[in-house]
């Protein structure tokens, strides 16, 4: 799968994915990332990337050359995208479904903002879609950007060691993660919980199952009615 990134801080990007998951799967080649310095597409002399908005307000906006200069010059390297993200605290909500569908997609190219967003223009004639991370404002799109790559990483054949690990992945299950725990079994007073000692295999899916609904029934009720109640076989038995 192969991404293009465009960004004022490529550095910011570019460390991030040598990194863990992602930067194994950079290496072995199943993800092919390319970051793009978006002052390296100004004309001008001092590289500007900004500017005041029209109608006035905070802040400032970037400007649409560059970024359409980008994108064309991505097109004529490597051939049409099948979509082109700007990432945006008013895009479309990020969730596992999302991530799925464009995982799917061999060839994205994520546009990262910066100061108080991107001109209109390249919402509507350049992007195809706006994604956004969560309802929380970060200070540009380099950090959605990060996200984005790794949740879709996720989804390539290959990309993570144990493909049980990804089918398992909260929100595939539809259920929050069981609490976890590792050597030793007790630590500073703190025992681990009993069943996971017993070898009990059975013993030890029904506790798991019973913790992760727990959480989920205080953290996440939402995902429980999502699904029009428990999902099957997630009952906490009579
Ligand atoms: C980004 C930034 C907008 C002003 C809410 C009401 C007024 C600061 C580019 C995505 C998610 C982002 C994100 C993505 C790209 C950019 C900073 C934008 C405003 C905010 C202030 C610039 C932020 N999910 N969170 N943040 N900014 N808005």
């Amino acid at each position: 799968m192969k991404f293009d990134v465009v960004t004022i801080f490529p550095k910011m990007v570019e460390g991030p994915l040598q990194e863990g998951i992602v930067g194994r799967a950079i290496a072995k080649g199943l993800l092919d990332v390319r970051v793009h310095d978006l002052r390296d597409f100004t004309t001008d002399r001092h590289r500007v990337v900004d500017d005041v908005p029209f109608g006035g307000g905070p802040g400032m906006v970037l400007k649409p050359e560059p970024l359409f200069a980008a994108v064309d010059s991505i097109r004529a390297a490597r051939g049409a995208p099948g979509a082109i993200i700007l990432t945006s605290p008013d895009g479309e909500r990020l969730t596992h479904t999302v991530a799925a569908r464009l995982s799917a997609l061999d060839h994205l190219v994520i546009l990262c903002g910066r100061y108080e967003g991107v001109d209109e223009r390249v919402r509507e004639h350049v992007a195809t879609e706006a994604i956004s991370i969560g309802d929380y404002v970060v200070s540009g799109g380099e950090l959605p950007a990060l996200v984005i790559v790794d949740a879709l990483a996720r989804f390539v054949p290959g990309v993570v060691g144990d493909a049980a690990s990804v089918a398992g992945d909260t929100f595939a299950s539809g259920l929050l993660d069981y609490p976890q725990y590792t050597r030793p079994a007790e630590f500073r007073g703190l025992a681990v919980p009993r069943v996971l000692l017993s070898g009990h295999h059975a013993e030890i899916e029904k506790w798991r199952r019973e913790q992760a609904l727990a959480r989920t029934r205080r953290h996440r009720p939402d995902l429980l009615e999502r699904h029009g109640g428990v999902p099957a076989g997630e009952g906490e038995g009579s």
